[in-house]
């Protein structure tokens, strides 16, 4: 094939240059990463996830953390490899991430929608979907953020194929959604947090969006939020909004933290990174640095709280 481009942190790197960059880091730190496949995209891409954390001969917890559920929002594959290079520098010299990998294991799955960002970058930069074909439509793909058996397209999504929010034909009918469905289901006594990167908008959410409804744990889950944007806060001064999907971004139906959480796994959250608007989707690559510099403080402190409780 083509030879991938050099792989940068600070740039948004193409699908082959960071299936190549996955490759070198857990080829080059086996004692911290193992990879594996957890199934194939739509398109036949293998969607690999990273497990970060130390050895060890006990069962370990651990955090599932996925980023570019949406093929635009080109911010969160930044910041998943961000975290990875992050968690292996300072493994050993950050007392706060040399315990969380003793105690914990991190699954990062870098890109989730694999497809849709490839095209995002070869055709269309504002492909949001899946590139799932149906025989009997002409419109291409589902929301990946539509399609989880949470209130399944019951509000603030769309029945109709040609939509950008379409749920899908059926729960899980987008094997992307399936496929990772699949793993935190299997792995669910261990799962303790599921943690999910958007863009944009500056938001922590975390359940409910499929219902007005307030959680169960609704309390705790703000406390944590709002103990996570301050730490981010801390750096840049950057501000983010705390709070249930339905009533701080808008109501959605079918997305991934809501079907988290309804499964059992408590702190499930849904990142929506930099910026308000000025940029959107189009982030310019100055910003990825301080971006992933201040989500890496809220990602830590809920990592944190996670471990102790
Ligand atoms: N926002 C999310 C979306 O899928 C969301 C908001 C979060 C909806 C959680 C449902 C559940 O529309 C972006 N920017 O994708
Ligand atoms: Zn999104």
């Amino acid at each position: 094939g083509p030879t991938p481009r050099a792989h940068s942190y600070t740039k948004y790197n193409d699908w082959n240059t960071v299936q190549g960059w996955m490759n070198t880091i857990a080829s080059s730190n086996p004692n911290l990463i193992s990879k594996q496949v957890i199934g194939n995209t739509y398109e036949g891409r293998p969607m690999t996830v990273l497990k970060l954390g130390k050895k060890s001969s006990v069962t370990k917890n651990a955090i599932f953390l996925d980023c570019g559920i949406h093929a635009r929002e080109w911010i969160a594959p930044a910041f998943c490899q961000w975290f990875v290079k992050e968690a292996l520098s300072t493994y050993g010299s950050d007392s706060q991430m040399t315990s969380l990998l003793d105690q914990m294991d991190v699954y990062v799955l870098p890109v989730f929608n694999i497809d849709g960002y490839d095209y995002t970058h070869k055709s269309n930069r504002m492909w949001r979907k899946t590139r799932s074909r149906k025989s009997g439509s002409s419109c291409i793909g589902a929301d990946p953020n539509r399609n989880w058996n949470a209130g399944w397209c019951t509000i603030g999504a769309s029945s109709n194929p040609c939509s950008d929010t379409f749920c899908g034909y059926s729960p899980e009918s987008e094997i992307e959604v399936k496929n990772v469905a699949d793993f935190i289901r299997r792995n669910k006594s261990i799962i303790k947090a599921y943690l999910t990167i958007h863009s944009y908008s500056q938001l922590l959410l975390f359940p409910y969006s499929y219902t007005f409804q307030l959680a169960a744990h609704h309390s705790e889950l703000l406390k944590v939020a709002e103990g996570a944007s301050a730490a981010l806060r801390s750096l840049y001064g950057t501000s983010y909004t705390s709070g249930p999907g339905a009533a701080t971004i808008y109501p959605a139906a079918g997305g991934s933290d809501d079907w988290a959480y309804d499964l059992g796994v408590k702190y499930s959250y849904t990142f929506e990174l930099r910026d308000t608007g000025r940029y959107g989707f189009l982030l310019p690559e100055s910003q990825i640095k301080p971006t992933c510099e201040e989500t890496m403080l809220a990602v830590k402190y809920i990592a944190a709280y996670v471990q102790k409780n």
